[in-house]
């Protein structure tokens, strides 16, 4: 960051950072521009900042009638606790482990570059919705010019590559390499994992970090233990592995408990005084998140009007009476009491 910008243009930086919704994110950009000095030191970040704001507008305004642009867009709306993205070269077997994890139907195919459009789909883990999207592969041949977009919201990713395949490594490298010209990078510690601390690049707002989780794919052709390590190490590559098969199912089981640590997921479920929780749906949040991050799930007037809360949980007594600030814990059962 320039060191000469104001407080406010530093406001709007950080709640760009945050935000995750197209929409909120174009607002925020817009903030950016507005309170950035205009002088020579913030030129190329303008530039920048003007880049994005033309980008996120086309994304949203969606297929252009009679225009270039056809189809639907490639930003992905955010459902569930979390939104992940596979990443991969060609034929890994993102499409077959999507459909395999979320049921939904996304083109597999034994050739190249069978799936041309983001896919989102739900994995469910107990009683939490992870969405899931299959994208196109990253490979030296094509790259859909859209790739970067979806990324763009995305909480994490799940880097999918066959081991068998004696051009992975080289394919891998390339996708690395791909995604770091973008400012995207694949990294191994994730929100809910205690050395997290990754405060991002404070010099660039367009940075992106996605904790990775790599998969191991086609297990059941390549069952050889140990190939992981020798991957990761000739691509100086870090990342937590799980060995996986979409043929046969093998290690899949794992994948869900996994997002659930590392994204730190934390479930509340909300009752109204004098009647039962409803456990049948929870709210999710993030560890370290408040009661008042719950209201705002909620709905943004009860945010607004949150006097206190009851609390039924493991760290508080029957009915304990918080404030806003209390920290959620996963399983906690929470009434929300208004002004
Ligand atoms: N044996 C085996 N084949 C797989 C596995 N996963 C995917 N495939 C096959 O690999 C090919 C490419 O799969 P696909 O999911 O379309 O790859 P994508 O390009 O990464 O989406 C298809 O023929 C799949 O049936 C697996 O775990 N084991
Ligand atoms: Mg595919």
């Amino acid at each position: 960051m320039p060191t000469n910008v104001t407080p406010e243009y530093k406001k709007a930086e950080e709640a760009f950072r945050k935000a995750r919704e197209p929409r909120e994110r174009l607002d925020c950009l817009r903030d950016m521009l507005r309170t950035i000095p205009k002088h020579k030191g913030t030129e190329h970040l303008q530039g920048d900042i003007k880049s994005r704001i033309k980008q996120l507008t086309e994304e949203l305004a969606g297929p252009r009638k009679g225009g270039k642009r056809s189809g639907p867009s490639h930003a992905v709306r955010r459902e569930g606790a979390a939104q992940i993205a596979l990443i991969g070269p060609p034929n890994s077997g993102k499409s077959a482990l999507h459909h395999r994890l979320t049921g939904a139907r996304s083109e597999i195919g034994a050739y190249p570059f069978t799936t041309q459009h983001p896919q989102p789909g739900m994995l469910v883990w107990e009683d939490v919705n992870f969405q899931l999207v299959d994208l196109p592969p990253v490979a030296e041949e094509f790259t859909v010019p859209w790739f970067a977009t979806p990324l763009q919201t995305a909480d994490a990713a799940l880097l999918v590559v066959d081991l068998s395949d004696p051009a992975c490594t080289d394919q891998l490298s390339y996708v690395l390499g791909w995604l770091d010209q973008r400012r995207i990078r694949l990294v191994r510690d994730w929100p809910g994992t205690a050395e997290s601390l990754s405060a991002g690049d404070e010099d660039d707002p367009f940075r992106i970090e996605l904790p990775t989780l790599l998969l191991a794919n086609k297990r059941d052709l390549d069952p050889e233990p140990g190939e992981i390590e020798v991957l990761e190490e000739l691509l100086e590559l870090d990342l937590p592995a799980i060995g996986t098969s979409a043929e046969t199912g093998h290690g899949l089981d794992r994948i869900g408990p996994f997002l659930f640590r590392n994204l730190g997921v934390v479930r509340v479920y909300t009752k109204t005084p004098g009647k039962d929780p409803d456990m049948d749906k929870p709210f999710t949040v993030r560890r370290g998140d408040t009661v008042m991050d719950v209201a705002a799930l909620v709905h943004k007037d009860i945010a607004n009007s949150l006097s206190f809360a009851r609390v039924w949980g493991k760290s508080v007594f029957d009915g304990q009476q918080v404030g806003p600030e209390h920290q959620a814990e996963d399983g906690d059962i929470v009434e929300l009491h208004l002004h």
